[in-house]
């Protein structure tokens, strides 16, 4: 740590020098980046040592995330912000000249997840950390992350991401740590010793090394690890190599390291590629395989210390991606640690839980039984027989009753049902907000929930207030501490005191002018980026996530073009003026969120140039959202968008991220809108559209009359015919695929059944935004209440209640 200024400039110089032997003046950004970063990392390198040792031991429970997605973004800032070093490096910058935020925009994103789930699991181990508790990541070291996003045209253009291309500071390769992964192959039972032993022969080995990243504790010494997995490979082919066979040596050290080469870039979308359940148990196996080795040495390695494993280690699965940890685990005690099945099975069912995120049914995962038996044929043998064993169980409970055990099993119609092996193997399955676990528990998994009454709760998710409040609004941040006080820092709840500051005068002046210079700084990139101008007094109306047809981008779009509409008829019409703000990446084969990007473009194209609305509505699509651009749009708006159909969104994060920087919610009653309903009352939020009950009443008796609700609703019945009569300047089959989907399919997703009273909730918007006292109150008690969805509350609730892990404060040695 540095006492001082003088101190950090000190060695900040001296470490220019020494990494590149170049002086201060002569040094680059990206050196200085570099130099900075590294002289972190350096203060961090004790504390995780620190925290290691003091892990082993106290011996204490440790707690491993299993994630197929870790959604960073960058980590300079992040990390100076837990270390309690922003100010005096920012301030030792400036002072040699340097803006910190300048160093800190070098670093590639961590792009290593789609949305939702990646980040979420970036943020709990934010919150691990912080709250001094011993949890640990297990992931993949992608070497490609989240493809990048380009607009070309109005289209969604993939580009490779290349993080790792200037190196990557945060990492440490542990070479010494890697282990082997099996795959393909044949398994043959043999009895030794009156033991069925399974032999695994002729399988392509895969070398694991992991990658270890620091994850920095706030406020305190806990630095906990994040590991990564990176697929390589040490048996380079040289036989065929001395034929002259190049080629195919280097062929096949690249078909195994492909493993972690890239990540698959679908949301919700399931693209079923063997590759994808290669890379589950690439490092599903790998982390397991590490955890047990660290277990041994620290708590002992025989099969009586290994009955008791689940004492020691909590494992973690985010949704059932990493769900081959069941089988894995019960293979490795059962044959490399000689644990009967029973044992096995006992310690792996006490040391698993599982949480879901998704209700969508395409995006419940499930693999061909010949792709899991020939990839994986242990794993395909272990969970066979705990398929057998559980439908005896089911059998016993419901004799007779054929068609709710084949709508359990593990094994049915042909595939491995995923979300079922992860129930069946697991203490505990959780949903991610109230509606969801209830659905959950009374319709997705209502079979499952009356077999095992006890192991369904409710998790609502949260989000890191550090990086998603602190730093990425740092004006607000310093005015909520100047108006209550520091404490909310590391009691997010005692947000809860500003509002009685809601109608303050003053404050909400203050408020106002620090929206303001966050507007202004996303207007100034707006214009750098794409040239156009926006009107910084305009209400900024925010729509960033994922584009997916239930997260109904459309019916936004739509209503953007009915509002055009009304103003092209009536230029004179009295509304306040609005920027519309989209930002989202489509899964790259998911056509119809490919012409929804094309659609708001086209919208876009439209009106920012047509003089006749007076520069009332623009529409903005920022291309590549990802967590770096969330930082610098979430800060600027005014408006939420939160418009999924009921039933569907699993709880939502960004509405959190949002409303926690004094956005409006204009939202539907989905998800965790609704648990942010109750925090902030129904006067400080816009809820509209159909209940999630309603929604799922309409699926049970087969939709409802689009035709009605279309031939009724004039306004409604222009903006969706202008998709395909030749109004927007596209080939007039463009957005066929958009119109279809809601006059031909029964519009599955209510867009036509909501707009009514969307636009009504829209006009309700304007009205309040219109009265500013009002509109400010309002913002100030969003973040009032943001308290409750800090993933410090989220995670201690799995802390206490799933893992049962306790908080291992680390001393400074
Ligand atoms: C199987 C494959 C196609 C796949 C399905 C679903 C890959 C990725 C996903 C992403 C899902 C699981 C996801 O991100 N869900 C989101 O999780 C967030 C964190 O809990 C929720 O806030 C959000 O509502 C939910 O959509």
């Amino acid at each position: 740590m540095f006492e001082s200024k003088e101190q950090f400039k000190q060695a900040f110089i001296e470490k220019i020098q020494t990494l590149f032997g170049q002086s201060l003046e002569e040094s680059s950004t990206a050196a200085r980046y570099v130099a900075l970063s590294t002289l972190i990392r350096e203060i961090i390198s004790k504390r995780w040592y620190q925290s290691n040792q003091q892990y082993s031991i106290s011996k204490e429970k440790q707690v491993y995330y299993f994630s197929m997605e870790f959604l960073l973004g960058r980590l300079l800032g992040s990390n100076l912000f837990n270390l309690g070093m922003t100010e005096v490096c920012c301030q030792g910058l400036k002072e040699l000249g340097i803006e910190l935020t300048e160093l800190e925009a070098v670093e590639h994103d961590a792009g290593l997840g789609n949305g939702g789930l990646g980040r979420l699991a970036a943020c709990f181990l934010d919150s691990m950390a912080s709250l001094h508790l011993p949890g640990h990541g297990t992931g993949i070291r992608f070497r490609h992350g989240m493809f990048e996003q380009k607009i070309v045209d109005g289209y969604q253009v993939e580009l490779p991401d290349n993080w790792l291309r200037d190196g990557y500071v945060w990492e440490t390769r542990k070479v010494d740590r890697a282990v082997t992964v099996k795959f393909g192959g044949n398994v043959q039972m043999e009895e030794q010793g009156g033991r069925l032993i399974a032999i695994h022969e002729n399988y392509e080995p895969v070398l694991a090394v992991p990658y270890d990243v620091p994850i920095v504790g706030a406020n305190c010494n806990t630095v906990n690890t994040l590991r990564l997995w990176s697929a390589e490979t040490n048996n380079f082919d040289f036989s065929s190599f001395s034929k002259g066979d190049f080629l195919k040596a280097v062929e096949e050290k690249y078909s195994l390291e492909a493993t972690s080469q890239i990540l698959y870039p679908d949301d919700n979308y399931p693209e079923g590629k063997t590759l994808r359940l290669k890379q589950q148990y690439f490092f599903v196996s790998a982390g397991l395989q590490s955890i047990v080795r660290r277990y041994k040495r620290t708590h002992g390695g025989s099969p009586a210390d290994l009955g008791i494993f689940h004492k020691k280690i909590a494992i973690h699965i985010n949704d059932t991606h990493p769900a081959l940890a069941v089988p894995e685990l019960m293979r490795i005690l059962m044959d490399e640690e000689s644990l009967d099945w029973d044992q096995a099975w006992h310690v792996t069912r006490n040391t698993i839980s599982y949480t879901n995120h998704t209700i969508l049914p395409e995006a419940l995962e499930k693999w061909p039984i010949e792709l899991v038996k020939t990839l994986l044929p242990r794993m395909y043998m272990i969970i066979n027989e705990l398929n057998e064993r559980f439908c005896a169980a089911l059998w016993q409970r419901y004799p007779g009753d054929w068609e709710r055990i084949r709508s359990m099993a593990l094994i049915a119609d042909g595939y491995v049902h995923m979300a079922h092996l992860a129930v069946v193997g697991s203490y505990s399955v959780n949903g991610v907000a109230e509606v969801h676990s209830n659905i959950l528990k009374n319709e997705v998994m209502a079979p499952f929930h009356e077999f095992f009454p006890y192991r369904f709760t409710n998790k609502t998710n949260g989000v890191t207030h550090r990086r998603w409040l602190a730093k990425a609004n740092p004006q607000l941040a310093a005015l909520i501490t100047a108006t209550i006080g520091p404490g909310w820092m590391a009691h997010p709840d005692e947000l809860a005191n500003l509002h009685r500051f809601a109608h303050d005068g003053a404050l909400q002046n203050e408020i106002k002018a620090v929206k303001q210079a966050n507007k202004e700084r996303l207007a100034n990139y707006i214009q750098a980026k794409m040239g156009i101008a926006i009107d910084v007094g305009s209400i900024f109306d925010v729509q960033v996530k994922r584009i997916h047809a239930y997260k109904r981008q459309t019916l936004n779009a739509l209503h953007i073009l009915d509002l055009y509409n009304r103003l092209k008829a009536d230029p004179g019409l009295d509304i306040e003026p609005r920027t519309f703000i989209f930002a989202g990446k489509s899964a790259t084969g998911y056509y119809l969120a490919k012409r929804i990007i094309k659609f708001i473009n086209t919208l876009a194209q439209v009106i920012n140039n047509d003089p006749a609305i007076g520069g009332k509505i623009k529409v903005i699509f920022l291309e590549n959202y990802s967590v770096s651009l969330a930082e610098l749009i979430i800060p600027a708006a005014d408006v939420s968008e939160q418009i999924s159909t009921a039933s569907k969104e699993a709880s939502g994060t960004g509405n959190m991220k949002l409303m926690m920087n004094g956005a409006i919610t204009i939202g539907t009653l989905d998800g965790a809108n609704i648990e942010i309903k109750d925090e902030v009352g129904d006067d400080n939020i816009v809820i509209f559209g159909l209940t999630a009950e309603q929604v799922m009443n309409y699926y049970k008796y087969g939709g409802y009359n689009v035709l009605d609700v279309y031939n009724n609703n004039p306004r409604l019945k222009l903006a969706v015919d202008q998709l395909i009569n030749g109004f927007l300047p596209v080939s007039p089959d463009e957005f066929d695929c958009i119109h279809h989907s809601l006059m031909r399919t029964n519009d599955e997703y209510f867009v036509l059944k909501d707009f009514a009273n969307y636009a009504v909730a829209q006009e309700r918007i304007n009205n309040l935004y219109g009265k500013q006292r009002c509109w400010q109150s309002m913002a100030i008690n969003n973040i009032a209440f943001s308290g409750r969805f800090a993933s410090d509350r989220t995670v201690s609730e799995y802390a206490i209640g799933i893992w049962k892990i306790k908080p291992v404060v680390i001393r400074e040695n």
